[in-house]
């Protein structure tokens, strides 16, 4: 596999330089001032893409071409999102950008809980806690039928935490920083009231309605990537169930089958995140990564140890090699589909991966960057990844 690094742009802490020498091949990264339903233009490609070049790199992979709330929604300005949307992809292949990472998750992005939960190690790890999530919801968002999405137990530990968040608001406050953390845009200012506006445009929006508005978006630009010669890949939702009362409809195998099925072109793809897959415990991440092989164009590599079997679940995010997804086997699978498409003259044949989110380790913890994408916790990430990779090019991968 390819390896890659994201990158955020100019402003972010960890440069261009640092994934030259954690040994990155080539960049991940997207024109993140731009909102979504705004057209990329070509100056502002070939500018982001002279900028790589410079630090002796390449822009690999865009993560992500953001499809607009009006385009899940199918409300306002959608259809002029989606010709957007298809302009951004002729201005990308004129670039020679041929991989498009999006999502397709309702108002959230990744969601977690704690952004800097200490390991007995010193560092810390982003971590999702169930029962904080459920205080949120059920306590401070207060939102209608939220007791009916956890269990007893969860109700109980959230009421617990809510009771303490009472004495002292500032937890509440940092709990709702935390969770909108991942929102699209500039998420740090969001507030709840925000929050709950944007809930509120998918009321009446169920998982078949969203499904259906994404097999729309994608029947709507997925002969421009494949005229193009451009790979389309959805990420997984993260964490993989419904949140907040929103549909999701990306967290399973038979998700992304349904949605590969629908519309059937090469150009149709996925982003195979074991990160977020992983959190679930039924996902089966080696078979995922074999029977949904030739259509993978982008990899995600990442782990996490989950605080139990149920969906949903708490969990953290450990070391690359550590927590409840054998990195091995998934990788060894991805490796064994790279043979195959080399063996059938595929000229997509090399799959980019980036190691995903990263602890914070040593000077991660004073120096800052976007939670996380750090330099030192991504540098043994890929470190230990390409370790795995070498091995097994050299003992030769299970066919
Ligand atoms: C989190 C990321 C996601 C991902 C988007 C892709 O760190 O993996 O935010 O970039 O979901 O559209």
């Amino acid at each position: 596999m390819r390896q890659t690094w994201r990158w955020f742009g100019s402003d972010d802490p960890v440069t261009l330089a640092d994934a030259r020498q954690a040994g990155a091949e080539g960049i991940v990264t997207a024109l993140h001032h731009l909102t979504p339903g705004v057209a990329w233009t070509g100056a502002a490609i070939a500018q982001h893409q002279a900028v790589i070049r410079a630090a002796g790199l390449d822009w690999d992979v865009v993560e992500s071409l953001p499809v607009s709330e009006a385009i899940k929604t199918q409300t306002g300005d959608w259809r002029a999102h989606l010709a957007a949307w298809r302009d951004s992809l002729d201005a990308l292949a004129a670039a020679g950008i041929r991989t498009v990472c999006y999502n397709f998750m309702p108002v959230l992005d990744w969601t977690r809980t704690d952004l800097a939960w200490p390991l007995d190690h010193g560092g810390t790890a982003m971590r999702f806690d169930l029962a904080d999530f459920a205080a949120f919801d059920v306590h401070v968002l207060g939102r209608a039928g939220a007791v009916d999405d956890y269990d007893a137990a969860t109700l109980d530990a959230a009421a617990a935490r809510a009771a303490a968040f009472d004495k002292g608001a500032a937890d509440a406050a940092a709990l709702t920083r935390t969770i909108i953390a991942g929102l699209p845009g500039s998420a740090e200012s969001w507030t709840v009231a925000d929050l709950r506006a944007a809930l509120a445009r998918y009321d009446g929006i169920g998982p078949d309605d969203l499904r259906q508005h994404y097999v729309d978006f994608l029947e709507a630009v997925v002969p421009t990537a494949e005229r193009l010669g451009i790979g389309l890949c959805c990420h997984p939702d993260d964490p993989p169930w419904p949140l907040l009362g929103l549909p999701r409809v990306m967290s399973t195998e038979a998700d992304y089958r349904a949605i590969l099925d629908a519309v059937d072109s090469p150009a149709n793809g996925a982003t195979f995140c074991t990160g977020s897959l992983g959190a679930r415990a039924d996902n089966d991440l080696p078979g995922m990564a074999a029977r949904l092989g030739p259509r993978i164009h982008f990899v995600h590599l990442r782990n996490v140890r989950r605080g139990g079997a149920g969906v949903p679940t708490s969990f953290f995010e450990d070391a690359h090699l550590d927590g409840d997804t054998d990195m091995v086997a998934v990788i060894a699978a991805l490796m064994a589909e790279e043979a195959r498409r080399r063996a059938a003259g595929r000229a997509d044949a090399e799959m980019p991966m980036r190691p995903d989110h990263g602890q914070a380790l040593m000077d991660d913890l004073t120096r800052g960057a976007r939670p996380g994408y750090t330099a030192i916790g991504r540098l043994r990430g890929l470190a230990e990844l390409r370790g795995v990779m070498r091995t097994l090019e050299s003992v030769g991968v299970p066919a």
